[in-house]
């Protein structure tokens, strides 16, 4: 395959589609190498003095870790002078991050995880940063954290970098997938997989079951199915994977099909379930539809949910279409 660049494809997109304004561009180029540089830190372990815990608590009262608050920062600081931004937020941070006055502002908005299943990077498990980009709404200078709270079907561009065996930055501007790798040697992000499709069918779920008892008997009455396997209503046996990185089981579901449900359940039901809507969810749904699977909450589209507050959590279950139908149905009868 010849050698294509994310500079390279993000020019003849643009070229051909006309679909990435210089402001969008920019943006996905500047968290192109925002990624690289955290991969960089990731692959360093503790050569790097990067493990271990920060010492302090996120908006989600969750312990950060050293890697958690460097991305952080390496993703504010990459954004902020370019001009294509209006303000950022992430999940590491309570309130929205404007862009410095000293900067020209810009039509974007920019959302991160900047370091998504944090719980595995000091036992050297995949982890990833996901990445949603919407419009800013009205030509005011001002932002606040309302311009934000937009269904997850107004974003321009989605994507994550998973830090794994390779790092992979998987991409969508609303026109289908694509897959770039990290070539270490030239420092290049390499067009390795595009028009990236998710099989309808798959014989692989991913849900951490040690909340079995905890779940809500739709998802029970589904995940009993699957594991009832070809003698019962199924009729055919189901895998099992659950890495506890949504960046690696998502790439895994787009790579070769699969389901991944993190859904509501009762250790916090008044929460809809553990993931957050803006920053997790959405950018997840809409690669994972723009690759031809579904992305519910168990019973309507994650990319229509209208967001109330910016750190909101949502359930969810997505991949395989066939397979996030039967959980839709399932939901639908009262399981
Ligand atoms: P559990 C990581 O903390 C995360 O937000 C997702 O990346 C992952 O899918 C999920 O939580 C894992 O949660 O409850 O299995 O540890």
């Amino acid at each position: 395959m010849k050698r294509v660049s994310l500079t390279q494809y993000l020019v003849e997109q643009q070229r051909e589609h006309g679909r990435i304004p210089g402001q969008l561009r920019l943006l996905i180029e500047v968290v192109a190498r925002a990624c690289k540089h955290i991969a960089i830190a990731v692959n360093k372990g503790a050569l790097g003095d990067v493990l271990g815990s920060a010492g302090s608590q996120n908006v989600q009262g969750e312990i950060q870790k050293k890697l958690d608050v460097i991305s952080n920062e390496v993703l504010i600081e990459a954004n902020e002078w370019g001009g294509h931004l209006a303000a950022m937020a992430s999940e590491e941070m309570d309130s929205i991050h404007l862009v410095p006055n000293r900067y020209p502002q810009g039509e974007y908005l920019l959302l991160f995880d900047p370091l998504d299943g944090s719980s595995n990077i000091d036992v050297n498990v995949s982890i990833g940063t996901i990445f949603s980009v919407l419009r800013k709404i009205g030509h005011t200078r001002g932002v606040s954290e309302a311009d934000f709270l937009q269904p997850g079907r107004q974003q321009a561009a989605a994507g994550y970098c998973v830090y794994g065996p390779q790092s992979m930055l998987v991409l969508t501007l609303g026109d289908g997938v694509a897959a770039f790798t990290l070539d270490r040697e030239t420092g290049s992000w390499v067009l390795t997989q595009a028009g990236l499709q998710l099989p309808d069918e798959t014989a692989e779920f991913s849900i951490n079951m040690s909340n079995l008892r905890h779940w809500a008997p739709p998802v029970r009455r589904y995940i009993d199915e699957c594991l009832e396997g070809r003698a019962g209503p199924r009729g055919k046996d189901f895998n099992m994977r659950w890495v506890g990185s949504m960046v690696a089981d998502v790439h895994r579901i787009l790579s070769r099909g699969g389901v991944f449900l993190y859904p509501w359940d009762a250790r916090q039901p008044d929460q809809p379930g553990k993931l957050r809507l803006m920053y997790e969810a959405n950018p997840m749904a809409f690669i994972v539809e723009q690759a031809g699977g579904l992305a519910t909450n168990g019973r309507e589209r994650i990319l229509d949910i209208v967001p109330a507050r910016l750190h909101e959590r949502v359930s969810v279950v997505l991949g395989s279409r066939h397979e996030v139908l039967r959980v839709n149905a399932l939901h639908a009868e009262g399981g």
